[in-house]
């Protein structure tokens, strides 16, 4: 998306959530009798993700952190908390919603139990480069989805990325469509994705993020798929031989606050968390894509056995999976899903 177009999504975004807020906002402050004449409070936001703190997220969340404390002049303060230490990603999710824990980012697809929606960007092969994925997400598609976290106590205040995904495994290299057969692949807590590994012959078995290393290790599990950053920063290659780049799927991470913190800030506290977390997701997505071709060279040395998979066998898995597809794009919401491939058929044709 051009630069120009994606500041007046933003702005638009912005001012909605303002909207959402405004009714509830001053209230808590105005009886709590400290309102600041500047309009921020001495706030403490606990923030925690799955991945490691030398992860792109990581390194985002730490940007946020600092956006906050300097735009707020140190009023504000952010806790921050990698490695699940706050628990996975649903558990963190459901805190947040309970109103016990304030920010978290997780995947977009272990949420599709609460929002069904969020399906629409689980399809394997639906985004060609990243940018692809931030025009969608950034648009009005992405909008539509994150709207319907308010009835869920969370408010979404933009996407980050995770990225795509490729597979690794501990039996052999998977170069061919049948190379799938009978592995056991951890797969996250997403219909669409057990599925479509249900249709390409593997056994997958869906499971919390910080549960895979000691899956694999255990043998549990013969193989997971991740973007290579997060292979390289979980270090899965100490328990992992074959890498398969696969680029399967895209995987969007969502930032998410509770939305009974939200409901309590001032307009301008709310316009600083929420310029932080897009400025911090800029700075996060293109770090994320800087670092996972680093992370692809760190593995190679590392000792990883890395296979490239062809066009044609890709569109072999694609054809394999396509019935996964047509059956959760009805679920999911048909109008939504073809809103997203209109845009992206304008978006390749330009
Ligand atoms: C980390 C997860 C992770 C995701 C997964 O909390 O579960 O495999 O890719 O990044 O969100």
């Amino acid at each position: 998306m051009k630069n120009w177009a994606k500041k007046v999504t933003i702005g638009l975004l912005s001012a909605s959530l303002l909207a959402l807020g405004a009714c509830s906002g001053t209230e808590d402050s105005a009886s709590s009798g400290n309102a600041a004449s500047d309009g921020i409070q001495e706030r403490v936001i606990k923030a925690g993700i799955g991945l490691n703190e030398d992860h792109p997220e990581g390194q985002g969340l730490i940007k946020f952190k600092e956006l906050v404390e300097e735009k707020s002049g140190g009023k504000i303060t952010v806790q921050n908390y990698f490695a699940a230490q706050l628990g996975d990603d649903m558990q963190m999710t459901e805190a947040l919603k309970a109103g016990t824990q304030e920010v978290t980012i997780p995947s977009t697809s272990p949420l599709v139990g609460m929002v069904k929606e969020f399906g629409i960007f689980d399809f394997p092969f639906i985004f060609n480069s990243g940018e692809e994925a931030d025009a969608v997400l950034d648009g009005p598609v992405g909008d539509q989805v994150l709207e319907k976290l308010a009835e869920h106590n969370l408010v979404g205040l933009g996407y980050w990325e995770n990225g795509f995904r490729n597979l690794t495994n501990s039996k052999h290299p998977v170069e061919k469509v049948e190379d799938f057969e009978g592995l056991k692949i951890r797969t996250m807590q997403n219909e669409v994705h057990l599925d479509a590994f249900k249709e390409l012959g593997a056994n997958p078995t869906p499971m919390a993020f910080s549960e895979v290393f000691t899956a694999l290790e255990s043998k549990t599990v013969d193989g997971q798929e991740n973007p290579f950053a997060t292979i390289e920063s979980n270090k899965f290659n100490e328990v992992q031989e074959y890498l398969s780049v696969t680029n399967h799927v895209y995987t969007p991470f969502v930032f998410l606050m509770s939305k009974s913190f939200w409901d309590k800030l001032s307009d301008k506290e709310k316009e600083i968390v929420q310029d932080a977390a897009i400025e911090a997701g800029q700075y996060q997505r293109s770090l994320n894509r800087e670092e996972n071709q680093k992370s692809l060279e760190h593995l190679k040395e590392a000792g990883m056995k890395v296979n490239e998979v062809s066009d044609d066998e890709k569109k072999k898995i694609q054809k394999k999976i396509q019935p996964v597809i047509d059956k959760y794009a009805d679920k999911f919401g048909k109008d939504l899903f073809e809103e997203m491939n209109t845009q992206l058929e304008e978006i390749r044709s330009e």
